[in-house]
């Protein structure tokens, strides 16, 4: 697969000059050329269902890539391939075109629309914490966990929860970062972090499974903002994203985007009410 992988690229590559030197298409319809020629589109994903989720056979579900295999089969590129990543190092491994895109539930915020191109809203979800039953320090916003100078509080690395933990005042050395869902979960289980924070979608579902009746949901978190993600392309890709876009927008019309994302628990309405423009500019 590998080497087919290679031989493809190498082969889209040719196409994208060829069409380039022709002088018939932009450097962004190239892009979408050489995707169809790759036969598929390289996403990133965070495994963190029900945003995305990889099976044990090695199947790509999750709201997000359901989402995008369906635009990219819509735009001539018939399949998605996935790559596991942090959510810090999804927008670097974007730019350093390690992925033709990231479909990972990657909240849009002012600094992340400066560096990437972001379709329009998909996945909308207010944030939530994973406590012991009883919620002992009574938390209720990333301000008491600031307040609190013995309580430790663990998020993705470079996720939104834990710039909210920092910008909130909770100090460096008591954020700790977590890999996984399995682990911010076990990790409260075993008492080794006081809170755990994701999106609440992503909490309920870690709850659902473990089934632990020693656990809480705080949710939402008090003070903050309910985010919506959207497909980041590099910039460049803007001829991509915004043909992406326009089928986005046909699904949205169509009740086909609510059919794919709801019965993840996600809102169509949600991601229908808002746009790029407000999300990037969001104070
Ligand atoms: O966009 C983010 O940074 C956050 N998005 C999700 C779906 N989970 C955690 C992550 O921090």
């Amino acid at each position: 697969m590998k080497k087919l992988g290679i031989l493809a690229g190498v082969a889209g590559l040719a196409v994208s000059t060829m069409l380039l030197a022709s002088g018939a298409h932009s450097a962004d319809d190239a892009k979408l050329e050489q995707l169809k020629q790759q036969g598929f589109a390289r996403v990133a994903i965070a495994n963190e269902p029900p945003y995305t989720a990889v099976a044990a056979d090695g199947k790509v579900s999750g709201a997000a890539p359901d989402v995008a295999r369906e635009i990219f089969k819509r735009l001539g590129v018939n399949d998605i391939v996935a790559s596991i990543s942090e959510y810090g190092a999804m927008i670097p491994g974007l730019q350093a075109g390690r992925f033709d895109v990231v479909t990972a539930g990657l909240f849009m915020k002012p600094e992340r629309c400066a560096a990437v191109a972001y379709s329009e809203p998909v996945l909308c979800d207010a944030e939530a914490l994973l406590v012991k039953k009883g919620n002992p320090k009574g938390f209720k916003s990333y301000a008491d966990i600031a307040k609190d100078t013995s309580a430790t509080i663990g998020a993705p690395g470079g996720g939104t929860e834990e710039k909210l933990a920092l910008n909130a005042g909770v100090p460096r050395d008591r954020v700790v970062v977590v890999p996984d869902g399995q682990s911010g979960l076990k990790m409260v289980q075993d008492g080794r972090i006081d809170a755990y924070s994701l999106p609440v979608l992503s909490i309920n579902d870690l709850v659902k499974k473990a089934n632990d009746p020693n656990l809480e949901v705080i949710a939402p978190v008090q003070g903050a903002p309910v985010y919506c993600d959207g497909a980041a392309f590099k910039k460049g890709d803007e001829a991509l994203r915004d043909a992406y876009d326009v089928e986005l927008a046909k699904m949205k019309k169509s009740g086909e985007f609510a059919k794919i994302i709801e019965p993840y628990g996600f809102s169509a309405a949600a991601a229908m009410s808002t746009t790029r423009e407000k999300l990037c500019s969001a104070k």
